[in-house]
């Protein structure tokens, strides 16, 4: 990870008997100290890049991040790495966008390789409904200065050779939109990236520590109780994704946002057959593939609200369908693993950043199934949201009062195959 490699199959047969002994350290084994200036709740993608940001953009010198488990062990290391910016309304171009463009640089700007690959992210169209949906949403896009194309079906077959676009399918693959620009990330290397280099800028990571508790007095925030002991902060963020709503609960407030499983699965490895990323909002399913050579695949959130992170049977089953319809060579493709998330999902399909009705205390959450695309930008503007105490322009309107003032952002087109 990170440091200069030694290719020598010796080195390599050497690291893998002692179990990487030698390796140094990427980031330091933080023990919890009494205060800080800011304390970010959760070690996932979102909240470490929070305390990067707070960090080296605003100069925030004692800054923990506090992880019940470890780095990157919740939805971050657990999605499919799907990164794009194709969202209909201007405030949600604008954020993803913001984010995308991180993206591009992220791996310079952090000296860690997130394998950032702009593959190219097709959402494919079934029916004319999908075609007016698809094509309303890109002439957004290109308002906003995205970049987004509208395929007919022949281009699609070109863009994509495995797809069987033949007009008998069930659902026939009528056109599609492609961002050429989106494409996939190495989803654990974007949290030990900003792991790394938020220690490296001096950002306590404290892992095993869960927080139980959240202090406050007539003025805020005042600190946290963890099962690693009390820890006092003026300034708090919540990034706990699945479990938002339990830390709200603690600061005595209530979210807009439900709890589910969201799964996904991987095939064995095979020779490069999907270049691209591919979507369906009509058969319900999307695929990518790895660069191990897995068929990367999922779909929609399981119904029911959960805080385990495993699905049923049924959704893994109506997604391999999906699947078998886009690509019916993939029937006999045996799946290898599969696994779960648990996403906060808010009533417009968007995300939730910035003050909380507890002075001090801010939150970053309601993400749902689409994220880890986010990460960077999140991070960059609710850093600044917490420095400054007040939203950054980008933030402000995803603000938690949108659900008492009715100015929601309705993105369910644009999350529609995973949520
Ligand atoms: P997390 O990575 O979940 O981090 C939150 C952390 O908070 C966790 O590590 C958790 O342990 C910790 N925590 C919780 N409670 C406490 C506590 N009390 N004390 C301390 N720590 C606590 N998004 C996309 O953009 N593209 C995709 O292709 C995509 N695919 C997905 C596929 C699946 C199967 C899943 C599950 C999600 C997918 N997503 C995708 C969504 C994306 O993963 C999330 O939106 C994003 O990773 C959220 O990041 P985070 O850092 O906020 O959350
Ligand atoms: O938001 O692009 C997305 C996504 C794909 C799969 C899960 N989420």
């Amino acid at each position: 990870m990170g440091h200069a490699p030694r290719f020598s199959l010796w080195s390599l047969a050497r690291n893998a008997l002692n179990h990487h002994a030698d390796w140094p350290q990427q980031w330091r084994d933080a023990a919890p100290k009494p205060s800080y200036d800011a304390v970010i709740v959760g070690g996932g993608g979102h909240g470490l890049a929070t305390a990067y940001y707070l960090a080296k953009q605003h100069g925030l010198g004692r800054v923990a991040v506090l992880e019940r488990g470890w780095i990157g062990g919740g939805n971050t290391g657990r999605n499919t790495t799907i990164v794009r910016s194709n969202y209909l309304w201007d405030e949600s171009a604008h954020l993803y966008e913001h984010a995308l463009k991180i993206w591009e640089n992220l791996s310079d700007e952090l000296n860690f390789n997130v394998m950032f690959s702009q593959r190219g992210v097709m959402n494919l169209a079934h029916n004319l409904h999908d075609l007016r949906e698809l094509s309303r949403r890109a002439h957004a896009n290109r308002l906003n200065g995205i970049d987004c194309e509208i395929l007919t079906r022949e281009e699609v077959a070109a863009f994509c050779p495995g797809l069987d676009v033949s007009a008998s399918r069930r659902f026939p693959i009528m056109g599609a939109t492609l961002q050429r620009r989106g494409g996939t990330a190495r989803h654990d290397a974007v949290a030990w990236g900003y792991a790394r280099a938020a220690d490296a800028l001096g950002v306590d990571i404290v892992q095993n520590c869960e927080v139980t508790g959240i202090r406050r007095d007539a003025r805020g925030v005042v600190g946290l109780d963890t099962t690693r002991g009390s820890i006092q902060a003026r300034k708090v963020g919540l990034v706990a994704a699945g479990h938002s709503s339990v830390l709200a609960a603690m600061a005595g407030f209530r979210l807009p946002v439900q709890s589910h499983p969201l799964q996904a699965f991987v095939s064995e490895p095979l020779k490069p057959v999907v270049s691209c990323v591919v979507m369906s909002n009509a058969v319900h399913g999307y695929i990518s593939q790895s660069d191990k050579g897995e068929l990367v695949i999922g779909a929609g959130i399981d119904a029911f609200n959960s805080y385990a992170q495993r699905g049923s049977h049924p959704v893994i089953e109506d997604t391999a369908a999906a699947i078998v319809e886009l690509f019916p060579q993939f029937s006999r493709v045996k799946l290898m693993r599969m696994w779960g998330g648990i996403v906060d999902v808010c009533p417009d399909a968007s995300p939730i950043i910035g003050k909380t009705p507890v002075p001090g205390l801010f939150i970053n959450c309601g993400w749902g199934t689409g994220g880890f695309k986010a990460t960077p930008g999140s991070g960059h503007v609710f850093a600044a949201t917490i420095a400054k105490g007040e939203p950054h322009p980008l933030a402000a309107p995803f603000a938690l009062d949108r659900f008492s003032t009715g100015a929601l952002i309705d993105e369910h087109g644009a999350a529609a195959v995973a949520h």
